[in-house]
């Protein structure tokens, strides 16, 4: 069921994105098509599920959560676009295609990467996504927070600083993780909570939990990487093996990577537990990427 869920919501909210960037029309065909291009066709779109589901829970309105949450995926889009070029990862490959810097150039990768980042603060900001100001500041706030150099931003530097160091700790590997790929995750749930005007303390909750549900996408990240299949994945692997990275898996081993799997779905458990059935899918969403081949 989840799985015809996530395919059901990754069909319409490429819909949403093409709406949206159709509608964003700039006087550059090559900056426009580089910007589809990034953002269109491919990814499981599984942050603006959670953004969905999350307002679902508190009573929220699910397209504007769907519009609230297209600013988080051109957030993500930029940092997959940013994170291939030659600087950083330098991939050919992302989502079963020829990476943005491939396909036009690097100079075009970059402000690809750039336009989307406005673009998603832009969105938040604009009349038409209706939710009040207090809550539009709301948003801005947090995607701030978690894209910047408090969050995504801070944990790629520190992934980068990483790759020079003789060794790391488990706690510094979870740190990293933590700014690079979780602080988004836990923004997606975030958006869901502001817009469904969650208090407070049920805000906390579901920021907690998207936290651990960041770790276990990573870890399980991880171990595709060492043991996926590329041609599902759409992706280079085993590129943290060939760099000599350290990961989950490298520290903790693979059967070590899993038991922290199951730990953590334990501790989510407890931040969920408020929420009783009504969270069902959420705990659905969590065993569906933790069970992934891709
Ligand atoms: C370059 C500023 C900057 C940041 C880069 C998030 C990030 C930081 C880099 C992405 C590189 C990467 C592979 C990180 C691990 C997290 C991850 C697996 C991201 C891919 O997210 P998915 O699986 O991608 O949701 P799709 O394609 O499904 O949208």
């Amino acid at each position: 069921m989840i799985k015809k869920l996530l395919a059901q919501n990754a069909r319409q909210f490429e819909d949403v994105i093409r709406d949206f960037l159709t509608e964003n029309n700039p006087l550059s065909a090559q900056l426009q098509e580089a910007m589809n291009y990034a953002c269109l066709d491919g990814g499981k779109r599984f942050r603006p599920f959670l953004t969905k589901q999350v307002a679902k829970l508190f009573g929220g309105d699910e397209n504007i959560a769907l519009k609230a949450a297209l600013a988080i995926e051109f957030i993500h889009c930029y940092s997959l676009v940013h994170d291939d070029l030659p600087a950083m990862d330098d991939d050919d490959l992302r989502r079963g295609k020829a990476t943005v810097h491939k396909k036009y150039d690097e100079a075009t990768a970059i402000l690809t990467g750039d336009a989307l980042q406005s673009l998603a603060f832009m969105l938040l900001s604009s009349p038409d996504l209706a939710v009040d100001a207090q809550g539009k500041l709301k948003l801005i706030n947090a995607l701030s927070n978690a894209a910047g150099h408090k969050g995504m931003v801070l944990g790629q530097m520190l992934d980068i600083a990483a790759e020079k160091a003789d060794s790391l700790s488990l706690s510094e590997v979870e740190n990293i993780q933590r700014f690079k790929t979780g602080a988004l995750i836990a923004c997606a749930a975030q958006f869901g909570a502001i817009i469904g005007q969650a208090t407070e303390e049920q805000e906390q909750n579901i920021c907690n939990w998207a936290l651990l549900l960041g770790e276990a996408f990573q870890i399980t990240d991880d171990l595709l990487d060492h043991f996926g299949n590329s041609q599902k994945m759409g992706k280079r692997l085993q590129k943290d093996d060939e760099k000599g990275k350290v990961t989950f898996v490298s520290l903790l081993g693979a059967d070590g990577a899993r038991q922290r799997l199951d730990d953590l779905k334990l501790s989510a458990e407890q931040s969920l537990a408020t929420f009783g059935e009504k969270a069902d899918i959420l705990r659905q969403l969590w065993d569906w990427l933790i069970r992934r081949e891709h």
